[in-house]
C-alpha cells in the first residue's frame, strides 16, 4: 500500500515537469526592459605632463623674451571618451596687446597705444606630433609668424584618435632678430583651442 502511493506521488511530479514547458507554449511572454541607448562619450583633453588631463589648462607663460629667444612648449592631448575622434584641429588665437606703458624706445617707433606687435615676431619654428612611436611635423606652419596662423585650424591627425590614446604635441616659437623697439614691453596672450570631430 505504502509502495503504491509513492508511485502516484511519482507520476503526478511527472505530469507537473510536463505541463509546465507545454503550457508555457501558449501562455508565452517576451518581457523585454529597461533597453537604453545611450550616446558613446566624446570627449578630449588637455595635460601638460601626460598624467592628469583637463578640460581647461593653462599651458605656458614665457617672460622677459628678447629677440633671437626661443621657447618650447608641449602638451597632451587625450582622448578620453569612447569614440573615435577622427579630426583634431589646434586652433591659436592670437591678441597682441601693449603691455603697461611704453619704455621711451618703444614710444619712438610705436604710434599704436593699444595694440602690440610682437606677435608678427614670433615665428613657429617647428611643430611636431609625436604618437606612439610614430611622430611627424606640421609643416603647414613652419616659418609663419603666430599673428600669421592666428585662427587657423591646424590639423593634427591623419588617422583617428582611438580611445585613451594620447598626442603629445611640441611647439617651438622663436622671437625674430628682425623685431624692432616697437616690440618692447608688448604682451602676447594665446588661447588655444582644440577641435575634435568624431
Ligand atoms: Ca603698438
Ligand atoms: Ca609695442
Amino acid at each position: 500500500m505504502k509502495h503504491k502511493e509513492v508511485v502516484a506521488i511519482g507520476l503526478l511530479a511527472a505530469l507537473l515537469v510536463l505541463a509546465g514547458p507545454a503550457k508555457s507554449l501558449f501562455t508565452d511572454m517576451a518581457i523585454s526592459e529597461n533597453n537604453e541607448i545611450s550616446s558613446g562619450e566624446f570627449d578630449i583633453a588637455l595635460s601638460k605632463d601626460g598624467n592628469r588631463f583637463y578640460n581647461d589648462l593653462r599651458l605656458f607663460e614665457f617672460s622677459n623674451l628678447k629677440p633671437g629667444d626661443e621657447r618650447t612648449f608641449t602638451f597632451y592631448v587625450k582622448n578620453r571618451g569612447d569614440i573615435d575622434v577622427s579630426r583634431l584641429s589646434m586652433i591659436l588665437d592670437v591678441r597682441d596687446l601693449e603691455d603697461g606703458s611704453m619704455s621711451p624706445a618703444e614710444k619712438a617707433v610705436d604710434n599704436t597705444t593699444d595694440v602690440g606687435e610682437l606677435s608678427g615676431y614670433l615665428i613657429v619654428e617647428e611643430l611636431k606630433v609625436y604618437r606612439g612611436n610614430d611622430s611627424w611635423t606640421v609643416d603647414s606652419v613652419k616659418g609663419k609668424s603666430l599673428r600669421d596662423i592666428s585662427g587657423e585650424g591646424i590639423g593634427l591627425i591623419d588617422k583617428p584618435l582611438k580611445e585613451d590614446e594620447t598626442l603629445r604635441v611640441v611647439m617651438t616659437v622663436k622671437f625674430s632678430e628682425k623685431a624692432g623697439n616697437e616690440c618692447q614691453t608688448d604682451r602676447v596672450v594665446v588661447d588655444m583651442k582644440l577641435n575634435a570631430e568624431q
